[in-house]
């Protein structure tokens, strides 16, 4: 088995296909599928008929090197047979279905008809066809078995979409994959090839819909003139069964609709919206509905004029009900000019304070879409209360795909297994049992609707998200929509399967890195629920410990001297606690029964407090830390183990990004453990902290033209300090003795990578160049710190004692040729 396996070529790749690769199985693979029939029948045709028949064409030509025979009429030989139950059941009535099939679902059969062996594939949808094709050419594809199939599989909810904020110059608000693939230069695309690829992958795990633009939604989008650019897409979307949707202003009626109001409650305003959403329906007569986002952030809302949400989405849900569309109404509602200083203020109240006296009163097309924490998609929340408060009102969970806070698809984070624990968590609301997966399906209080949204800014990139793994995310996001009931290690298996084949050493590997990724993740970053510890104010990615304090935004830990965290108690704190049922409240009131990973969301407590681990809090954050760094360098390895497994070019690139992954933990680990340490005064009982023997700060080198400058926050830089090389020179030195015995070393070389600029750095040992390399990354930062700081790794140096190791840097633009320490290694170390 194995042999075959590998004797098949493993492609070179661009990573267009995703998971949709159909690769040419192996010899023992083909031959289980040899007994498929040669020929597909489609009964009726549709757009979507005709992208599923396709599908199985192109499916099955790539995996078995077959081309189907494409037939119109009732099979005069065996064929796979594609159409509605309806259709099915008038070319032969004795098909039928077992029980009721949902709206979307599929059954996949092998019958007699006619005599001939078919194999079928039907629904009671054209869109649940399809998604039958997509789920057996995946069974194909991880060599699973079909013959004798009879399998039924229906959705977990009507509500399966994604959320893309793609702003309409082009870019992606917390987009980490390329420009938009719908926009450029403030118009809809003229080529949309990418966006009819994304319907095909996102059909292929079920998703339903798509709403293309930012939340922070540019009115323009509205006009007139767009409407006929907003049709193109929705043409590329329909053969793959993607509804489209847009996000809106609440204030269009008055910024382009020309009235001088946008009051939900003035009859002027429900009249525009009624014409502007039958103008829509004319040119799009599938088109799913709106998603809003107002009173958040700066944006514009019904408050205005001392209305509701309710007042705000039921006079949009309104205009769209006849056409059955709906209005999703983010729950993400909170004053971010908090007052820091009051210690009963909590942002993680808001949803909750504002939508739950207003259950009810919402339309029944509205959706309130809530985000799965109370705060703001960070590596470890608390589910949001307001899933079982809402009990008369459809709900979807919010989840994001994109790694805002979770790495920028820089840093590998898996997310199915945070995800599942919010979907597993039971609210107990009602004081029964109420899972989060039940509640948002709509499922526990009887809705019409209810369902799933996923923010995934895929982009231009050829890997759509910028990193190879993080794909994973969308496919395990649209399993989960479907299945919640699905394990996470189910989905990482079967995603590695369909990208990169069956070899089970790759299978192992490549799920075992991603399952472990998120609490990996987590380690380094933020602890025991204290939030990411990203820095909030900017880019969301490096260390930041402090940015979350002393403002408004309400994303505090309120760290000081003595202790750490947010008291959210009922008792003495925020009251936060008190919005969940009493049996979670109850859990989370007091301080023995929170668990350890989420103590510093709820309790302030002070850094010697003992967790149910055994450990004080302190050392919990200093051990993490450590543990973290180092799980992240083992990430680097398990990928080497693979080298010859896999196709070079993704290797190489996943391989690139897991080695910076593994440096900027350090960058991480550093930043928050020194913070911590001068905070609290208490030394790593394991001397860790603050002690690096192997390593030569670049302020304390010998420098020709360099010079030292503070780093800002100081944690985000070794000692503080880094050294710079400024205009006018063009060119500067630093160089430092070896001392140590001679042997084989490596050498990491920390310096900082800004976008502002591309410095080039030389390496020598004595007279001898041995490395090269520019600073030409994309991080989010212009200035030296924690987003930007980046490690060189050059191994094998054989090194003697008194050898001189020196560094030339070159800046370029506004990047002075930053460099801040040298770290060096004993090879066995
Ligand atoms: C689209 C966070 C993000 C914003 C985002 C906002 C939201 O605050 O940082 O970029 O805006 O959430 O979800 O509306």
């Amino acid at each position: 088995m194995m042999g075959a396996v590998h004797a098949v070529p493993l492609h070179a790749e661009t990573g267009d296909d995703a998971w949709l690769r159909y690769a040419p199985l192996d010899a023992v693979a083909r031959k289980k599928y040899e007994s498929l029939p040669a020929s597909v029948l489609t009964l009726g045709d549709s757009p979507v008929l005709g992208a599923a028949q396709g599908e199985l064409i192109r499916g099955v030509r790539g995996m078995m090197g077959r081309t189907l025979r494409e037939g119109k009429s009732l099979p005069q030989e065996n064929a796979f047979v594609l159409g509605t139950l309806a259709e099915l059941h008038k070319a032969d009535p004795a098909l039928r279905a077992p029980g009721d099939l949902r709206e979307d679902s599929f059954w996949l059969t092998t019958v007699r008809v006619h005599g001939f062996a078919c194999l079928i594939i039907t629904s009671p949808t054209d869109r649940g066809v399809l998604y039958g094709v997509f789920a057996l050419l995946a069974k194909m594809a991880r060599n699973e078995t079909v013959a004798s199939l009879n399998e039924v599989q229906q959705p977990f909810a009507p509500i399966r979409w994604v959320n893309q904020w793609d702003n309409l110059n082009g870019s992606i608000e917390r987009g980490y994959g390329g420009r938009s693939i719908f926009f450029d230069a403030g118009s809809v695309r003229s080529d949309l090839t990418r966006a009819g690829d994304y319907a095909r992958l996102l059909a292929s795990v079920g998703i339903n819909g798509c709403a293309i633009n930012n939340v922070n939604a540019d009115s323009r989008i509205l006009k007139d003139d767009f409407l006929p650019q907003l049709a193109r897409i929705a043409d590329v979307f329909r053969p793959w069964g993607v509804r489209l949707a847009i996000a809106i202003d609440v204030s269009s009626p008055k910024v382009i609709g020309g009235l001088d109001t946008f009051d939900p409650l003035d009859p002027g305003v429900s009249d525009w919206w009624r014409k502007k959403v039958d103008e829509i329906y004319q040119q799009i007569p599938d088109f799913a509905g709106f998603i809003v986002k107002a009173d958040s952030e700066g944006r514009l809302g019904p408050s205005t004029y001392g209305r509701t949400p309710a007042d705000a989405a039921n006079v949009i849900a309104r205009a769209l009900k006849p056409h059955g569309g709906l209005v999703f109404y983010r729950a993400f509602v909170y004053n971010h000019h908090l007052d820091w200083r009051n210690p009963k203020n909590d942002r993680a109240r808001a949803a909750y304070d504002i939508f739950h006296p207003l259950d009810g009163k919402f339309d029944d097309n509205v959706v309130i879409q809530i985000k799965y924490g109370p705060i703001d998609f960070q590596v470890r929340e608390p589910v949001s209360p307001l899933f079982g408060g809402l009990r008369s009102t459809n709900e979807a969970i919010e989840l994001q795909i994109t790694q805002e806070y979770l790495g920028q698809q820089r840093h590998l984070c898996f997310l199915p297994p945070m995800w599942k624990e919010t979907l597993d968590f039971d609210l107990h609301a009602a004081g029964r049992s109420t899972p989060v997966k039940d509640l948002v399906a709509g499922k526990s209080f009887h809705r019409p609707t209810g369902g799933f949204v996923g923010v995934a800014n895929v982009g231009l990139d050829a890997d759509w998200l910028g990193h190879p793994l993080a794909l994973a995310n969308l496919y395990g996001f649209g399993r989960l929509a479907w299945n919640p009931n699905l394990s996470s290690g189910t989905i990482a298996n079967e995603w590695t399967r369909m990208t990169f084949g069956n070899n089970p050493t790759v299978v192992r590997t490549i799920s075992a890195m991603q399952l472990a990724s998120w609490r990996i993740y987590e380690n380094y970053t933020g602890p025991l629920g204290a939030g990411t510890l990203t820095n909030i104010l900017g880019s969301h990615y490096g260390p930041g410990v402090e940015s979350s304090e002393r403002n408004g935004w309400g994303q505090w830990h309120r760290a000081d001297h003595q202790g750490i965290g947010m008291d959210r108690t009922v008792a003495t704190g925020t009251g936060y606690v008190g919005q969940y049922p009493a049996p979670v409240a109850g859990k989370y009131e007091s301080l023995k029964s929170t668990p350890d990973e989420l103590l510093l969301f709820f309790h302030h407590v002070p850094y010697t407090y003992v967790l149910h681990s055994g450990k004080t809090v302190i050392q919990y954050i200093y051990d993490s830390h450590y543990e973290g760094a180092q799980q992240a360098q083992g990430l680097v390895g398990q990928w080497e183990s693979l080298k010859n497994d896999l196709d070079d070019e993704v290797y190489a690139a996943v391989l690139a990004r897991l080695q910076y992954q593994a440096g900027h933990a350090i960058v991480w680990r550093d930043a928050v453990c020194n913070w911590f340490l001068r905070m609290s005064g208490i030394p790593d009982a394991k001397g860790r902290v603050g002690h690096y023997p192997n390593r030569i700060e670049a302020e304390g080198m010998q420098l020709q033209g360099y010079a030292p400058f503070d780093v800002i926050p100081q944690e985000t830089g070794s000692g503080g300090k880094g050294i710079e090389c400024a205009p006018p020179l063009q060119h500067c030195d630093a160089s430092f003795r070896f001392d140590r015995a001679a042997g084989w070393y490596e050498l990491d070389v920390e310096y900082f990578d800004q976008i502002n600029g591309e410095s080039k750095f030389r390496l020598f040992v004595g007279n001898q160049q041995v490395d090269e390399w520019v600073a030409d990354d994309h991080l989010p930062a212009i200035k030296p710190g924690g987003d930007s700081s980046t490690r060189r790794r050059i191994t094998g140096l054989a090194l003697r004692p008194g050898d001189e190791i020196r560094i030339e840097g070159f800046p370029d633009g506004k990047e002075l040729a930053p460099l801040d320490y040298v770290e060096v290694f004993a090879r066995s170390q």
